[in-house]
């Protein structure tokens, strides 16, 4: 480990030891090294698993892969309640053989000004922060994956003052630890803004403190991409982290998928903005791929796309998917009701 890294990874503790004083969040995991594999390794790894009453889930950090040579073990595990009022133990995590970089990578959110080339006089699809989502049904697609790759990505243009505690992109939770989200967090464990992630297994997978800022109320891209136990972010098309889970969680749920809301946590996990090109893959798409589409329509037939909602259909209740699988309906029903979200006019992310 250079010196410079060891700097950071002990300010970056000195940080979150400061902070997790301030604020009353209890810490509980346990740290021990273990160095292995090539290079210098001396180890210093912080384990940290704060419960988060607000959200009934474990929020924990992996360990990040690439670059440093130092091995990380984390252990973490700990009991919460969630807004439902059940009681969950979440489970014990362990992260052995990582790599850890020390850094934080924040991920370059330059667009902040996008031209429209297509489909620019098509309407968005605007949530309203309160219960608005969209409904998909048919998730058999979503069951099948499993626990397999996926590739999640979607457009996002919100602004974050204006946002519940865990704004979600896409969720099929019927309850605590079964199935997925997709989405923010609130900031936590010395982010300075909300924090893109997913949450599998019941744990929330996020990585801290540096952050990119996607609700900055300019429209941004992000992806959560797993490929075995690799889970990683990109946010703009540009890769925020990558984090070596210790297992493989399924994404399995009796839940309907929606968009904008999760049923796991009504409470603080309505999207308040817009949302477009919702987009769900059962494969891991490359960094090449996920990088050259973000911003070009997809036809519809691309191999190992098992839904794609543009969110830009109309002035109907339906939000269709280009593979033809599952389409949403706007709310509860395709009758017009209090979720419905709204179409609006608007400049579209592309
Ligand atoms: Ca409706
Ligand atoms: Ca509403």
């Amino acid at each position: 480990m250079s010196l410079r890294t060891y700097d950071r990874l002990t300010a970056a503790l000195a940080l979150l030891t400061a902070l997790t004083a301030c604020t009353g969040e209890e810490e509980v995991g346990s740290t021990s090294d273990t160095a292995s594999g090539g290079g210098s390794a001396s180890a210093t790894s912080d384990a940290a698993s704060t419960s988060d009453a607000s959200d009934g889930a474990t929020s924990t950090s992996a360990a990040a892969t690439g670059g440093a040579s130092d091995s990380a073990s984390t252990s973490a595990a700990s009991t919460t309640t969630d807004s439902g009022g059940e009681t969950t133990a979440a489970p014990g995590t362990t992260t052995t053989g990582a790599e850890t970089t020390g850094t934080s990578a924040t991920a370059a959110t330059a667009a902040t000004t996008r031209g429209c080339e297509v489909d620019c006089d098509l309407p968005l699809l605007e949530f309203d922060g309160q219960d608005d989502r969209v409904t998909v049904a048919e998730h058999a697609a979503i069951d099948a994956i499993g626990l397999g790759p996926f590739t999640f990505e979607a457009w996002v243009r919100g602004v974050e003052d204006e946002q519940n505690a865990h704004p979600q992109i896409m969720s099929n939770r019927l309850q605590h630890a079964v199935g997925f989200t997709f989405g923010f967090h609130n900031q936590w464990g010395g982010s300075a803004h909300k924090i893109p992630y997913v949450q599998l297994g019941g744990i929330n997978w996020i990585d801290y403190p540096g952050q990119p800022h996607l609700l900055d109320g300019a429209w941004h891209h992000f992806v959560a991409r797993r490929d075995g136990t690799a889970l990683t972010y990109f946010a703009d098309g540009v890769e925020v982290i990558t984090l070596n889970l210790p297992e493989v969680y399924s994404l399995t749920s009796d839940h309907p998928l929606w968009i904008g809301h999760d049923f796991g946590n009504l409470g603080s996990t309505a999207f308040d903005g817009v949302l477009a090109e919702v987009r769900l893959w059962s494969v891991a798409r490359s960094d090449a791929e996920i990088a050259a589409n973000m911003d070009v329509v997809l036809s519809g037939d691309e191999p190992g796309l098992l839904g794609s909602w543009r969110l830009r259909a109309g002035d109907g209740q339906i939000a269709a998917d280009q593979t033809d699988a599952a389409d949403g309906v706007l709310g509860t029903t395709v009758d017009a009701d209090a979720e419905d979200p709204q179409w609006v006019a608007g400049d579209p992310p592309f």
